[in-house]
């Protein structure tokens, strides 16, 4: 349970993977923690592309920071239903005063527990005088299945505990078998551990915003936030170590406190770290990138491209363009693929809204795509109650990008970009939401 899961923002980019898997790395290396890199959804077609280049998998798939069954589980000594009442007592004795019993496909069967137990001795005794002579021994000859409560309810090992509390309190027992999706035992939780169950400890990478994280993050232990987006973070218990610098991709951040240690990424690692912050700043073209960006994309290459290592016939500029061209295109995605891939939610000024983008080499491709991204950004409003979504589409080798916007709210006439004859707005020089778009957006809904 001392497991740290460093995850980054919900729908993936390649930043947000690459600097979760790399600092997962870097606090193994450097602190000993025992850390999983973790991802919040599905990996996007850059990502993946980057993955298989640099030959590694994706991480941990974690949706969910509330805790499940399996957090409490414990694998006690489980006995045949035919085994005599005496094995089950020696588990018994050994536990809390519970022994499972399950049968030979690995199915629970029932749970022995004190209550149980008196059952059966009364059942056996009773208030019948023909009984009362019965010898101890000859009640622990019986078969276990005789002395269990068959009734002990199962849950799911990866099930949440949250969804079951209204069960788990009306249950007359305090204990409860777990099983894994065949229905096969897992092992043993009690009720008190169930009512406060360990929290999952995370830190977060590349956001600070709860809409953007993993669901009930509020019930995870949140020990560091390692980001360069505005702030939007939730409030906490304890103090954290929370960094937010001003730098175009936190794979950047996680590459300075490499070198600051004193150590090297190895070249897979370094590979990744080297994607997010490329396709981050679009190559080092972005209004976000700084100093600091092109150093660490030095370091990076320095790391990366080694003879031997999965880059090792690539220059910064050529594994950046593969990056770029990995993700770009309308015609190769769905509209709502499009539009739900790249996307963040924010509120603002009393508006819950999204902005999506989507990279592609040239405009043209936008005319035909058009009507059906407009009909997609509609739906993902809809079905998310969002007061209006905007998507973004970008030219990254024009550095500019066109808006989508599924309403013409009057707080966003003042939009400074030139409405187009085709319904789009021109956004020239436009091709960062987080440092350009955003704070213009913000802005103006909260006048
Ligand atoms: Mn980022």
């Amino acid at each position: 349970m001392d497991k740290i899961y460093i995850i980054g923002h919900v729908n993936p980019d390649t930043d947000t993977i690459s600097s979760a898997m790399g600092y997962a790395w870097l606090l193994r290396e450097r602190d000993g923690s025992e850390t999983v890199a973790a991802r919040a959804g599905a990996v996007n077609p850059q990502t993946a592309w980057v993955l298989k280049k640099v030959g590694l998998e994706p991480p941990y798939l974690l949706n969910d920071a509330s805790p499940r069954f399996e957090s409490v589980s414990r694998r006690l000594d489980a006995v045949r239903p035919e085994s005599a009442l005496r094995d089950a007592w020696a588990i018994a004795a050994r536990t809390w005063g519970v022994a499972p019993v399950v049968d030979e496909s690995g199915a629970p069967l029932g749970m022995m527990t004190g209550t149980s137990l008196f059952r059966l001795v009364n059942r056996l005794v009773g208030p019948n005088p023909q009984r009362q002579e019965l010898r101890l021994a000859e009640i622990l000859d019986v078969a276990s299945r005789e002395a269990c409560n068959s009734e002990a309810p199962c849950f799911p090992a990866n099930g949440r505990i949250r969804d079951s509390l209204n069960r788990i309190l009306r249950e007359e027992g305090d204990d409860f078998f777990v099983v894994d999706e065949k229905g096969a035992y897992v092992g043993v939780c009690r009720q008190r551990d169930l009512l406060n169950p360990p929290r999952i400890k995370v830190i977060l990478v590349d956001h600070n915003e709860p809409r953007q994280a993993i669901a009930n993050l509020e019930e995870a232990d949140l020990l560091e936030i390692l980001d360069h987006h505005r702030l939007g973070n939730p409030s906490t218990h304890a103090p954290i170590k929370f960094t937010v610098d001003i730098v175009g991709s936190t794979s950047t951040l996680v590459s300075e406190q490499v070198e600051e240690a004193g150590l090297a990424a190895p070249p897979q690692i370094a590979g990744m770290l080297l994607a997010g912050l490329l396709s981050d700043t679009l190559i080092l073209t972005s209004p976000t990138t700084t100093d600091r960006d092109r150093k660490a994309a030095d370091r990076l290459g320095r790391w990366a491209l080694v003879r031997g290592g999965p880059l090792a016939d690539e220059t910064v500029s050529s594994f950046g363009r593969q990056v770029l061209d990995a993700s770009s295109g309308l015609s190769a995605r769905t509209p709502e693929e499009i539009v739900s891939t790249d996307m963040k939610v924010y509120e603002a000024g009393g508006f819950r809204f999204a902005v999506a983008q989507a990279e592609v080499t040239d405009l043209v491709q936008l005319s035909e795509h058009l009507s059906s991204l407009k009909n997609a950004l509609a739906a993902l409003r809809d079905k998310r109650a969002l007061e209006f979504a905007m998507l973004m589409v970008t030219d990254v080798v024009g550095s500019t990008s066109h808006l989508l916007l599924t309403d013409e709210l009057p707080q966003l006439s003042d939009l400074p970009y030139p409405p187009q004859p085709d319904g789009t707005r021109l956004a020239e020089g436009v091709v960062s939401r987080k440092k350009q778009l955003l704070p213009v957006v913000l802005g103006l809904l909260e006048r």
